[in-house]
């Protein structure tokens, strides 16, 4: 039963919940942006508001509903993301009824009401819809609980409702939001305090928090795979001066772990003085903080910058991040990637080894982009392994706000068909996932052997990197993996995957490549460190070196070496 507006507005303070589940051990910092927009622009607002602190994991439907009657929480508020939607939206639909809530406001990338007519009968649990960037619609939605202020479509922006008695849906149009020059870790010390605490005691994972740092809102591209901003254009802003403060927070409150979660890290000069000021902090005070992120697409020289002062200061400790997605030309043209060209990449990835030889070289990439085929897919992970790098791969994840999934020109051009399918997450967690199963340039059996491929190719590499890395020569990469190409191992995993989805719709491994029974999942990290553990497979390796490297190969393997290589290099790969 819903509680009414006047006697709401009676009451002294109206207690908000933010529950946002996602990667564990990844603390959750919405709501200090919600918090700052409103203390710092609505202070009569404010006055009546306490803010709960949030919920930073998934809960079962009792704890959940214990936890909302025990603190007499008012408005829940659920934060949307591909990895978690439809868990959320579960979870809501079978405990709604049991709440007596003011009101659920749900927002996030996922959160598409504004290009959904029906987003309210799906979940009619909801009863505000946020899309886009959400602090002015969530001050809006709140002052209109609060306050009783009226909710009128031409008064707010990236919001939508129902109304009570008429049913109808109003949608309010979309407006960029600016990021708040106030930091929300610095503005909400105290709380970000409690939540850092809470994530501590919390934390399953053998890896200290994360915390995802952002400076810059949107991206000037568009690359068409990706729905950064939520697809709605491709304006910046930036919040300034504030990183020293910032960093001096993170230090004091124990963080190690920082994100680094602008599109294009080094695209502000300003950005090299703030990871100058992170390694100050490790080497002056040995704070031990580590650095991951994206970095800028075009200026390279303040990536290279940024780079050497964090191999310099252990900011990064095995590996750099370069995202090329591919590296293919035609295919980078087809997702308009804006992109230096490969031969920069390698120049940088040979300089920064030369300086820095105890590092190495990752490559983001996505398999299942328009104009990928196996032979160009080949040919693209050959590139990488011949020049010392190791491959990070997605699966192209079809992002309902991303250009690729709204404009029909493209689904035109490419004729992508998607798939549901069960798969297991970065934490072998299943959920239900889509899948490009075809395009004009693969089918759903390239797709399976794109993905085989790509584990074993990184396996290659891994283990090609410990080589170099334990004063051996590189491995005939290429030589390796044709031949590896033609054996009974790679067929066995191409059957496996292929069969598992088409006649289970199962896109995870269930045997591994002798055939054994397994269960593993097809993402990034899973097939390569299920190869680099079973002895036939290094077996079958030793047998395609020559006899120096196979004693080498040997050893690393004996000694468990190559194992905690990988391990150490997927620590770092947030
Ligand atoms: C940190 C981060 C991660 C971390 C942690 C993820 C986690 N599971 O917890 C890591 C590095 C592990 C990660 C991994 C991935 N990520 Co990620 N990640 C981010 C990142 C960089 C920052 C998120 C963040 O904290 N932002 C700060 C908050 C304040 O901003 P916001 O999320 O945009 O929220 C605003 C609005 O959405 C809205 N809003 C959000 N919640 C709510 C709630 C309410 C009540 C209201 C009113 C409004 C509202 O208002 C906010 C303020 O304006 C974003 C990009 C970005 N800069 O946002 C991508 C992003 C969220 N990730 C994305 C993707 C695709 C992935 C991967 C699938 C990549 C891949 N191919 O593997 C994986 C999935 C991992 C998994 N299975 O969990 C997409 C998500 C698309 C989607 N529709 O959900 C994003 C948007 C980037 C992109 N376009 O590529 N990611
Ligand atoms: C958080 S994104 C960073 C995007 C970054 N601005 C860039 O241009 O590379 C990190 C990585 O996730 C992958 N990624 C992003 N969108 C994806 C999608 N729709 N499907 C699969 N992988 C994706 C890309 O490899 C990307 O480099
Ligand atoms: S992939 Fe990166 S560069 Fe391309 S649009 Fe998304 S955030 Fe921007």
């Amino acid at each position: 039963m819903s509680r009414s507006p006047s006697s709401f507005f009676s009451q002294k303070k109206t207690r908000i919940l933010f529950y946002q589940t996602g990667m564990k051990g990844w603390i959750k910092v919405n709501v200090l942006v919600f918090k700052t927009f409103i203390e710092t622009l609505y202070p009569v607002l404010a006055e009546k508001l306490e803010w709960l602190l949030p919920i930073q994991d998934a809960m079962t439907d009792e704890g959940l509903i214990r936890h909302i009657k025990q603190n007499n929480v008012d408005i829940l508020c659920t934060s949307h993301y591909l990895w978690n939607h439809d868990f959320l939206t579960n979870q809501l639909s079978r405990i709604k009824s049991k709440l007596t809530l003011r009101a659920v406001i749900a927002g996030g990338p996922s959160i598409d009401v504004n290009n959904n007519q029906g987003f309210f009968d799906q979940h009619p649990y909801i009863d505000y819809a946020v899309y886009g960037a959400g602090e002015q619609a969530f001050a809006d939605i709140v002052s209109h609980l609060v306050l009783e202020t009226p909710m009128i479509a031409f008064n707010t922006s990236n919001c939508a409702w129902k109304h009570g008695q008429t049913g109808k849906t109003t949608v309010a149009d979309y407006k960029f939001v600016k990021m708040l020059e106030t930091s929300p870790f610095v503005h909400n010390a105290e709380l970000f305090g409690r939540m850092v605490e809470n994530a501590k005691k919390t934390n399953v994972t053998n890896i200290d928090e994360w915390v995802p740092y952002t400076l810059t809102r949107g991206c000037p591209y568009a690359c068409t795979f990706c729905d950064w901003n939520s697809g709605l254009g491709n304006k910046i802003s930036r919040r300034k001066n504030t990183y020293r403060e910032e960093i001096d927070l993170f230090q004091k409150l124990g963080l190690k772990n920082i994100y680094l979660s602008d599109a294009n890290v080094g695209q502000y000069d300003e950005d090299v003085d703030m990871v100058m000021y992170f390694a100050q902090k490790n080497l002056q005070e040995d704070a031990g903080f580590r650095i991951s992120g994206n970095y800028s697409k075009l200026k390279k020289e303040n990536n290279l910058k940024m780079f050497n002062i964090m191999a310099e200061s252990g900011l990064v400790q095995y590996t750099f991040n370069f995202a090329v997605q591919d590296i293919n030309e035609q295919v980078l043209k087809n997702i308009d990637r804006p992109d230096v060209g490969w031969d920069v990449h390698v120049a940088m990835a040979d300089e920064l080894r030369e300086k820095h030889p105890h590092l190495i070289v990752k490559t983001q990439l996505i398999c299942g982009l328009p104009g990928q085929t196996v032979e160009s897919w080949q040919e693209t992970m050959q590139e990488i392994l011949a020049n010392n790098m190791l491959p990070v791969w997605f699966i192209n994840e079809p992002l309902p706000a991303s250009p690729a999934m709204y404009d029909p020109e493209y689904q035109k051009k490419w004729q992508f068909e998607y798939d549901k399918a069960v798969r297991k997450d970065f934490q072998e967690k299943y959920y239900v996932g889509i899948v490009p199963k075809k395009c004009i340039s693969f089918d759903q059996h390239d797709l399976t052997q794109m993905i085989v491929l790509s584990g074993i190719s990184e396996a290659i590499s891994i283990i090609n990197l410990a080589m170099i890395q334990h004063g051996g020569s590189r491995l005939d990469t290429k030589f390796i993996i044709d031949n590896l190409l033609l054996s009974e191992g790679y067929r066995i995993l191409c059957d496996n995957l292929y069969k598992n989805w088409t006649n289970e719709q199962k896109f995870y491994f269930t045997q591994d490549f002798v055939g054994n029974v397994a269960n593993y999942s097809c993402e990034v990290g899973y097939l390569s460190v299920s190869l680099i553990r079973l002895e036939e497979f290094i077996l079958q390796l030793q047998n395609l070196v020559p006899d120096v490297q196979k004693k080498q190969l040997s050893y690393l393997n004996k000694e468990k070496i190559l194992y905690h290589y990988v391990m150490k290099l997927y620590a770092e790969l947030a």
